[in-house]
């Protein structure tokens, strides 16, 4: 008989990190499922449960490859591990040589797990750690940290004993994360009431209590009129705004002429329905949730309104309280120390070629601003950059105008991939580097911060099936060759993984039992008559100093968005619940059968002015760009709105079942590497014609 066996771990189907229970026979996965010590259930997301068919596909890179002709020919050498790491290391040597460390950049999925490829930068001295957060969380991020001085996830929400949410297109059921999505969904079932505010209609807004549509980059608005019912009618927590909100008075006078019947004008939403919401919100608190999002961060004025719903949270006094936004609580609350990777080197010195932290004091640099990338490239201001490695990062189908990133990387000399799947950054690389996938490989110990902080850890579950290897391996082999080895002092992933845990009485065998190890049996909540804010203040702050200083107004003037010119839509795309971003699951086996392309959505009155049917093939263009897709007519679509999901039309031929299926909204997005003032790319920004074909 076989041998059976289950394997603990985390997923990276997507960056939720769900912890995972993975059964094994006769060496072979037979499946995944939820973590059920963890989640109380076995069930996992669709992308989770397709993980056995990513291990077992075979269109993915099987061993390390250098570029053999042109960029993007598609034209490969195989070579040998120590071939293709020396081939790295020499390019790199020369290049510090010449330029200094700083000229290599390196973008990745940030996050717990970005700790090793740190790591590596700092080893060699670079600042130029970049994150995909420039179209992720940039600024909600940014807003944030100006108002609370919290990260965007260094907060969690109490959806559980939350009494009334309201949500600005923060699509939770689709765009999810299995706990949080079930989460919502108990809420709701408790008798929780969620308002969903989006462009269109989604699954999320089928379980809402109300639904609006909203006029598209119009949210600052609805926002501001929330707060100017709850602060003319003293609708606000007085004891907790007293006690920890810096700029009452300001934000009174600032938000005078921001009645509910001039939002209503800007956002579609009528008057009465705002000054209820904002009294049924009140009427709930402090179980109430304005949820800041995740991103939509894609217009320009973004930080003003992600800023506002920040407030409105303070407002309702939902910091720290039951049902509303918690401090997300770390071991240290816990009472133990885990040591990061990172600590080992000194942070580098050096500006960063992006401006995060100088140039825009208020945008953190630990996310970087990577639109900027491909004109520091070109350019060579402030300085030289001549490598750039993308680990588990794909720019070119994340990022607006994959043709300015190509043309960026003919100036560099070195582009690296390392990757699990051909990406489209990939087929431009000078070097592939197949990571081990997630089931493959160990990576280092992570804390789950919510109210009952865990450690938990990505474990080996088999060997890997091609030539891969780790990223502990290869960050590992590289700081080596480049003479800074003493930065990876162990020996392998489950030696660092006892080191972080020293001191705690725990050890890698600790996670064999259940996945993870708890720090705490209760809940932990912080004293709310003694919380502590990380802003200069040490308060909430409504009205910023820092900001000021720096150029940036604390509440700024609400600006109409521009519309579409006559004859154009605005272009808007986002996940669906089977797929994951641009490129990690589009060419999965199973996920590809359950969504195998995109269609164009757009509103009845949109298809007759262009005179299209539904299911017809249109060509949609902007800017120069044209991508053909089919249109689908629903009236549940803003009027002005073309939308269609993330991470179509793919280039990439050897990815045969998602190769050239739909359209790609990134080549549309034509222009928008741009940095908005909270250090997005204004995607949404994008307006597009439609000619049938
Ligand atoms: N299945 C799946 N789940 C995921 C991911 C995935 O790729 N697939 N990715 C994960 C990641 S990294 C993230 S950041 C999150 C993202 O989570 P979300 O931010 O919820 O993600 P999107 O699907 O991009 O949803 C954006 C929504 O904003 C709406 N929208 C656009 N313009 C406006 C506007 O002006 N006002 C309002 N109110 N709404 C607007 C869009 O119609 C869309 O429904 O999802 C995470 N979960
Ligand atoms: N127009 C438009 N642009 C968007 C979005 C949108 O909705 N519309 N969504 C935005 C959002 S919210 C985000 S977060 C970004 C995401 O942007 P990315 O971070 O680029 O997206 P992913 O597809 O998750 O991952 C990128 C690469 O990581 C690889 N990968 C997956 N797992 C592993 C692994 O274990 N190891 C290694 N080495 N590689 C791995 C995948 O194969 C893929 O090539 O895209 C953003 N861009
Ligand atoms: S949400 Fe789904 S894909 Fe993402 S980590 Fe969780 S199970 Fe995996
Ligand atoms: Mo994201």
């Amino acid at each position: 008989m076989a041998e059976k066996r289950i394997v603990y771990s985390i997923c990276a189907m997507c960056t939720g990190r769900c912890p995972i229970m993975v059964e094994v026979e006769g060496g072979v996965i037979k499946h995944i499922w939820g973590n059920p010590h963890v989640f109380g259930a076995k069930s996992l997301c669709p992308r989770g449960a397709a993980g056995v068919a990513f291990e077992y596909d075979n269109e993915r890179p099987q061993y390390p490859m250098i570029r053999d002709g042109e960029r993007g020919s598609g034209k490969w050498r195989r070579v040998s591990w120590d071939e293709a790491l020396d081939f790295i290391a020499d390019k790199l040597k020369n290049i510090i040589e010449n330029y200094g460390a700083k000229a290599i950049a390196l973008s990745d999925r940030g996050g717990p797990h970005a700790e090793l490829h740190k790591l590596f930068l700092r080893a060699i001295g670079s600042p130029n750690y970049f994150t995909h957060h420039a179209t992720c969380s940039n600024s909600v991020h940014n807003a944030h940290m100006s108002v609370a001085g919290h990260a965007r996830n260094t907060v969690g929400y109490d959806y559980k004993n939350c009494k009334y949410m309201v949500v600005f297109g923060r699509n939770l059921l689709e765009s999810l994360v299995t706990g949080e999505a079930r989460n919502v969904i108990e809420m709701i079932n408790s008798g929780g009431k969620m308002v969903y505010i989006d462009v269109r209609w989604t699954y999320t807004a089928s379980k809402a209590y109300k639904f609006f549509i909203i006029n598209p980059g119009t949210d600052y608005a609805l926002a501001l009129a929330l707060i100017n019912v709850i602060v003319n009618q003293h609708l606000y927590d007085a004891d907790f705004v007293n006690r920890y909100v810096v700029g009452l008075d300001y934000l009174r006078s600032f938000i005078q002429p921001y009645t509910p019947e001039w939002a209503e004008k800007e956002t579609g939403i009528p008057a009465e329905e705002i000054r209820k919401i904002a009294y049924e919100a009140a009427e709930a608190k402090p179980s109430v949730i304005f949820h800041p999002g995740w991103m939509t961060a894609w217009y320009s004025q973004d930080f003003h309104f992600r800023r506002a719903i920040y407030i409105l949270n303070a407002l309702m006094g939902s910091y720290e309280a039951k049902g509303g936004i918690f401090i997300s609580k770390g071991a240290g609350d816990a009472g133990y120390k885990i040591k990061q990777p990172t600590s080992i080197a000194p942070a580098p010195k050096e500006e960063r070629c992006d401006g995060a932290g100088t140039k825009y004091p208020w945008i953190r640099g630990q996310w970087g601003i990577l639109q900027v990338l491909p004109e520091v490239i070109e350019t060579g201001e402030p300085y030289a950059v001549k490598a750039y490695i993308a680990m588990r990062h794909d720019p070119l189908a994340d990022m607006p105008d994959p043709e300015v990133w190509i043309k960026a990387f003919d100036k560099l000399d070195l582009v690296v991939a390392i990757d699990v799947n051909w990406s489209w950054t990939s087929w431009y690389a000078d070097v592939i580097l197949p990571e081990a996938t997630y089931l493959e490989r160990t990576d280092n110990v992570i804390v789950r911060k919510g109210l009952k902080p865990q450690l938990a850890l990505r474990q080996k579950v088999i060997d890997p099936r091609f030539d891969a290897k780790s990223r502990f391996q290869i960050f590992k082999a590289l700081a080596e060759r480049l003479g800074k080895g003493e930065y990876f002092p162990w020996k392998d992933e489950i030696e660092m993984v006892n080191w972080q845990l020293e001191g705690t009485g725990f050890t890698f065998e600790d996670f064999s039992k259940k996945g993870v190890i708890d720090l705490t049996k209760d809940p932990i909540w912080y004293d709310r008559n003694n919380l502590k804010f990380n802003t200069p203040s040490g308060k909430i702050e409504v009205y910023s100093e820092f900001l000021e200083k720096a150029g940036v107004p604390s509440l700024a003037p609400y600006e109409r968005p521009e519309a579409p010119p006559d004859g154009m839509l605005r272009l808007i795309s986002g996940k669906v619940a089977v797929h994951t971003q641009g490129r990690t699951t589009s060419n999965n086996p199973y996920l590809n059968e359950l969504c195998p392309e995109n269609y164009l959505y757009i509103h009845p009155e949109a298809a007759k002015k262009f005179g299209v049917k539904e299911g017809d093939l249109v060509e949609v263009s902007s800017n120069g760009a044209s991508e053909k897709i089919r249109v689908r007519i629903s009236p549940y679509v803003h009027p002005e709105v073309a939308f269609m999901l993330h991470g179509f039309g793919d280039p990439v031929p050897v990815r045969t079942r998602s190769f050239g299926k739909g359209a790609s909204d990134v080549r549309l997005m034509k222009g928008k590497l741009k940095v908005t003032v909270g250090g997005n790319c204004p995607l949404f920004e994008t307006f597009v014609k439609i000619n049938r074909i």
